[in-house]
């Protein structure tokens, strides 16, 4: 489609430009730009993009789910929607926040939103591993974990003390023992109620969770405010953007700045300090809570230019890369200098910087391809930036090089880039996603709510290709994209799968055998319904209870074919959940209506899946 879009030859891209962001003006472009090309996509003509029937993708492509508080799985490079996890929210389909087993994984009373910006798959050695995929919640600040072999959430943490889970990564080597977690938002502290109006009471910290537990792990406080982090290659330094290094409440305040900074965290002096008992708790937290304000021996303020966003690790270990948003550029800091930083050898934080490349107007977050090439989304110009990391290096230590590769125009406002493999040391430089987050015309109008557009573009040559659109419902921020070789997915369930082993634990307690038994059994006025699942058939056709009673139940599927997934929908009692081969499934409510209501099988299993039925019976 034409970038000019109406009789007066008004460009819808330069109209952006200068109503996008008032105060932005001004910037200069950087060079080299090249002319606005949309590429069809061809196969012969860079990768091929075209996944015909019966043919598999070469990766997965996990996205968040913004805030629909979901992940989703996508296909890559057909764009296909694979599946959906549900993590933060209630999933109709699967029974997520209603069933049992996934109460277990919510907590009590866990609010059923979520604002999922960043998910990230566990390393080994910088490598993805396939095991888990971690996912912040902005909305309820809390990180879920989810395992890649199930494709389910297996465990939540809710952070205390602070507010608007945002920036999470991942620790890369020697393995994923921590995830990093910026809580963004100021809060007082204690915050209930005494304090609201003393700013000298509020500061806000950076988090960091045991992977494998899933307990938090420590606390640093933070002077200023956080946003996005990402960790090094070496196992020792996280480092965060701050944005509102005023410390502001409004928007006015929190620009003020010419400069705000990078904070970096040294991993091992941190873990020192706790194992010395130089940390506090705050309120009934048993979390270590160490100070990392300015002056202390855990951190190092870099001054960046204004308001930086997207914080990300180059593959090779190299470079911290800060995206400049409010500044045209974006600031490479020498990993290897942190060292010298730390142990006071440097004269001012700033000689960590190895180059601050100019790249356009918003520079949000960059990707790598592994050739030395880094792809920074330019927010207001609508482009991705590809420049070369050396030549800015070059650039920076006065020699004159452009180091401007190419600007390829996107649809439209682009939030985060990412790269194929490009978040580990196995970069392959493949394709690029762009994840703009308006699509105006894009696709068919479907009211006032617009897709985004997550945007595909082949980067294997010399050239970025724009090779295909893809619509995507409340705001993917970000993506990670693996390629197939690193998982290993489960195709029927393992009966001894801990997700359900508290259910089995309670049938055991009852005498129950899941995998014969179809028994109903009362304890008081709790009933608990025990059966099996085979198809076309429940263990259980008819099951009696009165009036009042808390009533569970508990379906074990017994079919071992694989894709033969039951499900029990119980009518007019907004009660359903999935129950797939080998699995154990159960929900708890209150039959508090008499009367006949049958429950049915909702996932179609079998030439008689409509006959898969039974009647609950409520005595009056
Ligand atoms: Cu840039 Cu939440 Cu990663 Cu949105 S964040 S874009
Ligand atoms: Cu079982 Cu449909």
């Amino acid at each position: 489609m034409s970038d000019i879009d109406n009789e007066h030859g008004v460009s819808r891209r330069n109209f952006l430009k200068s109503t996008g962001l008032a105060g932005a003006a001004g910037f200069g472009l950087a060079s080299g730009v090249l002319p606005y090309k949309v590429w069809a996509a061809q196969d012969g003509d860079g990768l091929k993009v075209h996944v015909g029937p019966g043919e598999l993708d070469e990766y997965y492509g996990f996205w968040s789910g913004g805030q629909s508080g979901e992940v989703r799985v996508l296909g890559v490079p057909s764009m296909r929607e694979l599946t959906r996890i549900p993590v933060f929210n209630y999933c109709g389909a699967t029974g997520h926040g209603l069933t049992n087993e996934s109460k277990r994984v919510l907590g009590d009373n866990a609010p059923l939103n979520g604002d999922t910006h960043h998910p990230h798959m566990s390393f080994t050695d910088g490598k993805h591993d396939g095991r888990y995929v971690f996912i912040n919640d902005k909305a309820n600040t809390r990180v879920a974990r989810i395992r890649c072999d199930i494709m389910k959430t297996d465990k939540i943490v809710e952070v205390p003390n602070v507010q608007a889970m945002h920036g999470m990564r991942l620790q890369k080597v020697p393995e994923t023992k921590y995830v990093f977690a910026n809580a963004e938002f100021r809060i007082p502290h204690p915050n209930d109620g005494r304090f609201s109006d003393d700013d000298s009471k509020y500061y806000t910290m950076f988090n960091a969770i045991d992977a494998e537990k899933m307990e938090m792990a420590f606390q640093v406080i933070v002077d200023g405010n956080l946003d996005n982090t990402d960790a090094d290659y070496k196992g020792k330094y996280a480092a965060s953007t701050c944005y509102n290094s005023e410390e502001g409440y409004t928007l006015q305040e929190t620009m003020k700045n010419e400069r705000d900074w990078v904070v970096v965290f040294n991993i091992p002096r941190i873990e020192q300090a706790i194992k010395d008992g130089n940390y506090e708790t705050l309120g009934d937290a048993k979390v270590p809570v160490v100070d990392g304000r300015k002056g202390s021996k855990l951190t190092r303020y870099i001054p960046v230019p204004k308001s930086p966003h997207g914080l990300n690790t180059s593959p090779d270990g190299k470079y911290f890369v800060a995206n400049g948003k409010l500044s045209p550029t974006v600031t490479l800091i020498d990993i290897d200098k942190l060292d010298d930083l730390f142990a006071d050898k440097l004269k001012d934080p700033r000689d960590t910087v190895a180059a601050e490349p100019e790249l356009g107007l918003g520079p949000l977050h960059t990707a790598f391809d592994g050739r030395g090439n880094a792809y920074t989304t330019l927010f207001i110009d609508s482009q991705v930036a590809k420049w070369n990391i050396e030549d800015a290096v070059r650039a920076y230590n006065g020699e004159d090089v452009d180091y401007i590769r190419q600007k390829l125009d996107v649809h439209y406002q682009p939030g985060h880039n990412h790269t194929t493999m490009g978040e580990s040391r196995e970069a392959d430089g493949k394709w690029l996603m762009v994840l703009s987050k308006f699509s105006k015309d894009r696709f068919l109008p479907c009211g006032p709510l617009h897709a985004e557009n997550d945007q595909l573009v082949d980067i294997s040559g010399e050239e970025m290709k724009l090779v295909h659109d893809g619509p995507a419902f409340a705001e993917p921020h970000d993506c990670e994209m693996i390629h197939r070789s690193k998982l290993k997915t489960r195709k029927i369930w393992d009966r001894k799968d801990d997700y359900f082993a508290e259910t089995v634990a309670m049938a055991k307690k009852d005498g129950i055998d899941l995998e014969k038994d179809n028994k109903v059994i009362r304890d008081g006025n709790k009933v608990k319904a025990y059966m099996t699942s085979v198809a076309p058939n429940f263990g259980l056709t008819e099951i009696r209870v009165k009036k009042g009673d808390e009533v569970t139940i508990v379906i074990t599927n017994m079919d071992k074919i694989e894709d033969v997934s039951h499900g029990f929908t119980l009518v007019n009692h907004g009660i359903a959940m999935e129950i797939s081969p080998q699995q154990t499934s159960s929900v708890t409510f209150t039959a508090d209506k008499p009367g006949v209501f049958w429950y049915y099988c909702q996932w179609f299993c079998h030439a008689l899946h409509m006959e898969m039925r039974g009647r609950f019976i409520v005595e009056a």
